[in-house]
């Protein structure tokens, strides 16, 4: 090393997160001096969000875990590593032995598809767990997008992405990518991405419960009713349908079903759906007509639609859409990736299963599996009910339930009823304060980085590789080396053999991610198997080109890339086309009964500074107005006398929470929004800064028996919830009478 630390530069994609911005970082030894954007990235050209420079606070964070700790009656206690991945596993075992091998449970958060090392090895530990009573993130987000794309498709992972540089027309409808910065639309700047729409004649409309940072730019905003979106969707598909007429294109030589989907369409005329959606019918008719007219147009929906009781029929009907207005798979319109490192259409042993459905049911509740996942709804009561077959045990790993899961208290209550909890992770936070041993693993300055999956679902080809900023102390250890000791652990204790084909530790340790990545790349579709040397794909080509390499636009590439049988797209699957009976029964033709008084229906929201539950410790982003604020209508707010800055009380079929009021017409009457990711008060949080900033959490009131039909997604939007003042008096706080208005 050299004595006088020149400062170094370093070239690197966020992965906080989908956006994946290019990053030009520098360093002096083992500080980091800036981060900022880098303008030669050829994706992000500059771009980052005020999260990105978080990157070195969460890696000088005081509060974050450096060794494995374990929690004992006067508080937690530093273990080695030895110790603790040895005690999980025994304990692991142990139950598994004396309960059956389902009695682990086991959720995986968000971070793990922003880590390709815990992305390519958890699979081998979740096998080694052998239990069914897997859980992750994707139910209380994306899955009615694989449900969809599944059925239709023949793939999961087959998501079509809108072509947001080339269309013409944006609908969308659940999604705020001002905050978010995209979601199942790897975008980085978006702002300047809706704007080229504008700019170059198109137009963007969206269709939000709330007028959010998206809306404001867009060229017309429609107030919709939380959780209405499926039948407002029926209403467009009606008037194409039958009042404009169907254009597949190329499509119609490998897509079936349309005349079925024409004919489900027919009772669902936008009168009908006005009453319930509270979008005028001629509105409907002119956006359907607009869609059809512009030179090219795509429908967008995300997580506000996904995580609704809807949301596998918004799914398939924005598909639907797509396809009948000639849309899918055409520049401009819904297309899909063709990556480096290809999930989809990749050589076998690299590429991701296409999913699965009903294979094996929850005990409690009898929800169908999907893709070998049961949906996280249900985790609260296969802990808490007592029988065979009950959950005992349970492995966290990159994710907090407590606070992003429904009905969080009751998350509480049965991790803390748990024989055994074991958390990956490197904060004490509101689910990892339950576990008995957490392992925490390296920063993410501290590991390479590969988009993997965002890769899968970005608006252009791009590739890179970023090789890691600091070399983690030697006492550490990564995600995927904790999944990979803890399987090896797991098969030793059980002492069966290995299954043909699987690849034993000692070859798995010694390959790693970096190694299982570079086959994935040189197998790929622009790999050095298929181009002459030196010309394709390697993690050494990657490594040569710091700022990533430009990889084009999107293609068409169906009917080759679906995994259909036929190679066909099914517009009406059989399990979708069924759940409309839920639908017609939900919406009946007549007119939806008068709401109730103090009666409102809760939805959530997402600030650019916030990123789900886990970044509040950091200074910079939690400074300013406080954020975690109920948004209540001006009408509403008066007659419940109501007042900005006054405490309510939010009361659900679950919980209870007090917040804080913000008085917007952003909010339509009758529905109020709380952010989610809040709530570090709870006993025993070790997050210095979260804990000043504290906030409730949304998913107190968010309802576990409330979700989507078919999928089994979580339904946090339209939580019926009442809503009342409260008036403070020194430290106590009692209800206010309301005001007649
Ligand atoms: N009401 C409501 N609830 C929601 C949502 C909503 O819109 N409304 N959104 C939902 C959505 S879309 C999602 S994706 C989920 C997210 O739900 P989760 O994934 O359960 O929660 P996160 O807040 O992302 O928590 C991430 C955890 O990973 C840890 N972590 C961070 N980086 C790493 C790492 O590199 N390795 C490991 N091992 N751990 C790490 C953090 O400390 C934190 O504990 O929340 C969902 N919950
Ligand atoms: N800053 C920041 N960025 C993030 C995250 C974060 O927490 N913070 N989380 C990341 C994750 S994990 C994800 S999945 C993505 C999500 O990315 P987005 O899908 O863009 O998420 P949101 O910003 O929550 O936007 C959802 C919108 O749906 C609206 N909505 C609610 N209910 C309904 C409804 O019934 N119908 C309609 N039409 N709209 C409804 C809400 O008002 C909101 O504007 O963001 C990612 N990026
Ligand atoms: S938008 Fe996302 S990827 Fe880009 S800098 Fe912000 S957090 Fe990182
Ligand atoms: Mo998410």
């Amino acid at each position: 090393m050299s004595p006088s630390h020149a400062p170094q530069l370093h070239f690197r994609t966020c992965n906080l997160c989908e956006a994946m911005c290019g990053l030009r970082i520098e360093t002096d030894g083992s500080k980091v001096l800036s981060i900022r954007g880098d303008d030669e990235d050829p994706f992000s050209q500059g771009h980052i969000c005020p999260k990105a420079v978080a990157l070195q606070d969460l890696h000088e964070d005081p509060d974050r875990l450096r060794h494995p700790v374990r929690r004992t009656a006067s508080g937690w206690e530093r273990m080695s590593w030895k110790d603790a991945l040895d005690e999980t596993a025994n304990r692991l075992h142990a139950v598994q032995k004396a309960h059956g091998k389902d009695a682990v449970g086991v959720y995986s958060g968000n971070p793990t598809v922003h880590n390709h090392g815990a992305m390519l090895l958890l699979p081998f530990f979740l096998k080694a767990l052998r239990t069914r009573n897997k859980f992750s993130a994707t139910s209380v987000d994306q899955l009615p997008h694989h449900l969809a794309s599944y059925l239709m498709l023949g793939h999961q992972l087959l998501i079509p992405i809108p072509d947001i540089d080339r269309t013409h027309f944006m609908l969308i409808l659940g999604a705020n990518p001002l905050a978010s910065n995209g979601s199942l639309m790897t975008a980085p700047g978006v702002r300047g991405r809706l704007k080229a729409i504008q700019q170059r004649g198109g137009k963007v409309v969206v269709v939000d419960p709330r007028k959010t940072e998206t809306a404001r730019i867009a060229d017309e905003h429609l107030f919709i009713r939380p959780s209405t979106d499926a039948l407002w969707l029926w209403s467009l598909l009606h008037v194409l349908l039958h009042e404009v007429g169907a254009r597949l294109g190329r499509l119609a030589d490998f897509t079936d079903g349309l005349a079925h989907v024409r004919e489900l369409s027919r009772e669902f005329t936008p009168e009908r759906a006005a009453a319930h959606t509270g979008i005028p019918a001629d509105t409907t008719r002119r956006i359907a007509r607009e869609l059809a007219a512009a030179p090219s147009a795509v429908c967008y929906g995300r997580v506000g639609v996904s995580t609704q009781a809807f949301g596998g029929m918004c799914q398939w009907l924005i598909n639907v859409l797509n396809v009948v207005t000639g849309n899918f798979d055409r520049e401009g319109g819904a297309m899909f990736t063709r990556p480096a490192f290809d999930l989809v259409g990749g050589p076998k042993a690299m590429r991701s299963s296409r999913g699965s459905m009903g294979r094996w049911k929850s005990r409690v509740r009898g929800l169908p599996e999907f893709s070998g996942e049961l949906p996280v709804s249900v985790l609260g009561e296969e802990i808490l009910t007592e029988g065979e077959g009950r959950i005992r045990a349970m492995v966290t790993s990159a994710g907090n339930p407590v606070v992003s899961t429904p009905n969080g208290r009751q998350m509480d209550q049965a991790f803390a009823s748990l024989d055994f909890m074991v958390s990956i992770d490197p904060y004490i936070n509101e689910t990892t304060r339950h576990a008995h041993i957490i392992l925490p693993p390296v920063t993410q300055l501290e590991r390479g980085h590969f988009d993997l999956i965002f890769n899968t679902f970005a608006v252009r080809d791009t590739v890179k590789y970023s090789p890691p900023l600091f070399t983690p102390p030697a006492d550490s250890l990564h995600d995927w080396e904790i999944f990979l000791e803890l399987k090896h652990r797991l098969d030793t204790l059980r002492g069966e053999p290995l299954a043909r084909g699987e690849l034993p530790y000692r070859a798995l340790k010694a390959l790693g991610p970096e190694r299982l990545l570079d086959v994935g790349l040189r197998a790929g579709p622009y790999g050095m198997r298929l181009r002459p040397f030196r010309q394709g794909l390697s993690l050494a080509s990657l490594k040569a080109q710091p700022h990533g390499v430009d990889l084009g636009p999107l293609k068409p590439c169906l009917p080759g890339r679906l995994a259909t049988r036929e190679r066909r797209i099914q517009l009406a699957p059989e399990p979708l086309v069924e759940d409309l009976q839920r639908l017609r029964s939900t919406f009946p033709p007549a007119d939806p009964a008068a709401r109730a008084d103090g009666e409102f229906q809760l939805i959530g929201r997402r600030h650019v500074r916030d990123n789900n539950s886990w970044m509040h410790n950091v200074p910079k982003l939690v400074s300013g107005k406080p954020r975690c604020t109920l948004m209540v209508h001006p009408a509403d707010a008066q007659r419940l006398g109501l007042r900005e800055g006054d405490s309510a009380r939010v009361t659900s079929r679950v919980g209870e929470v007090l917040a804080p009021v913000n008085v917007t017409d952003e909010v339509m009457p009758g529905v109020v929004s709380l952010p989610h990711g809040y709530g570090h008060a709870r006993s025993g949080v070790q997050l210095q800064v979260a804990g000043a900033h504290a906030g409730v959490s949304i998913n107190d009131l968010t309802d576990d028996q409330v979700i989507d039909g078919i999928s089994g997604n979580a339904a946090f939007s339209a939580i019926q919830v009442r809503i009342q003042p409260l008036e403070s008096s020194g430290s106590e706080v009692r209800p206010k009478q309301p005001s007649i208005g």
